[in-house]
């Protein structure tokens, strides 16, 4: 394993303890700067043309992949591509663990190493690394940016009707019930100041999977005040290998939607997260 690879220092562990990087593993620090988090299961084919794709665009300073073991060896691929070159970061988690706390193990370790800024994208190309630079432009005038597909200017490519009905649904749900003042609330293209996610506790959200995503805007809007900008893009199918999405990650989304309006009132949520939020990091 090249010296920029942390494993998975406690599998027994609950998902977002598991994903701790043990700090005396810490490959290297920086003090800021804007790092490209993507979660990876089953990505053999896309991971390293989309790595280059992302360091080229050289609108970002790194790219930490974090791989669940996936059985086509794209963690081996990463570990590869750490040992060629110092700006790429992999963090190998034991297990499938589901997204959101895939972002969550990012998030930790791109704070412990030092950057100000983080973006996750997918692995897929369905994010065009060729938006990086004006999401990361963007963010030097707000917290929370989003590559939108619901905004002018941008929409979705390769999509069957059903598939943009749903993704149609779950933002309009989004909107109406919950007041998101964002029109793509479940877009994974974003970038985050790490003042933001510091001050939210992404580590205790309960929703993990596809929800993770509307859940964490839930708490920058409610408990982070943050300030969001969103950047049209076109989102593209999947280039290589097989969506992980299923009907159950769908319908956790409209449960997450529920508990959300329901239990966590934007009082209580502001009162959690106020007594809980996650330390600076060092
Ligand atoms: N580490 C990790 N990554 C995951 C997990 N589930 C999905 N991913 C990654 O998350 C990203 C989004 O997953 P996709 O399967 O592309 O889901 P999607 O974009 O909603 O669906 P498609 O549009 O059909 O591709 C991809 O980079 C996946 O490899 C997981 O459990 N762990
Ligand atoms: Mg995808």
């Amino acid at each position: 394993m090249p010296a920029n690879a942390l494993r998975d220092p406690c599998p027994d562990a609950c998902p977002s303890q598991a994903s701790v990087p043990q700090p005396e593993n810490m490959p290297l620090t920086v003090d800021g700067g804007a790092v490209v988090v993507l979660p990876t299961y089953n990505e053999a084919s896309n991971l390293e043309p989309l790595v280059t794709s992302i360091l080229d665009t050289e609108a970002v300073d790194a790219v930490l992949v974090v791989d669940d073991n996936s059985p086509d060896g794209t963690g081996k691929i990463a570990d590869r591509l750490a040992r060629d070159r110092s700006d790429v970061l992999v963090v190998h988690r034991h297990a499938k663990l589901g997204l959101g706390t895939a972002y969550c193990a990012g998030f930790d370790a791109a704070r412990q190493i030092g950057f100000d800024r983080m973006i996750t994208m997918d692995a897929d190309f369905s994010h065009n690394p060729g938006y990086l630079q004006a999401i990361v432009t963007m963010s030097e005038r707000h917290e929370l940016v989003i590559g939108s597909r619901y905004v002018a200017g941008a929409g979705t490519t390769d999509w069957s009707l059903v598939r943009r009905l749903i993704s149609r649904t779950a933002n309009l749900t989004a909107i109406h019930v919950l007041g998101m003042p964002t029109r793509d609330c479940t877009s994974g293209f974003r970038c985050y100041h790490r003042a933001l996610l510091e001050r939210i506790d992404y580590a205790s959200i309960r929703s993990n999977g596809y929800s993770f995503l509307v859940d964490v805007l839930y708490r920058c809007v409610v408990a982070g005040s943050a300030s969001i900008a969103e950047v049209p893009i076109l989102f593209e199918g999947r280039r290589h290998d097989r969506s992980k999405i299923s009907r159950a990650e769908i319908l956790k989304g409209v449960a997450t939607i529920a508990r959300l309006r329901l239990i966590e009132s934007p009082t209580r949520l502001r009162a959690m997260v106020a007594a809980r939020a996650v330390p600076p990091a060092a």
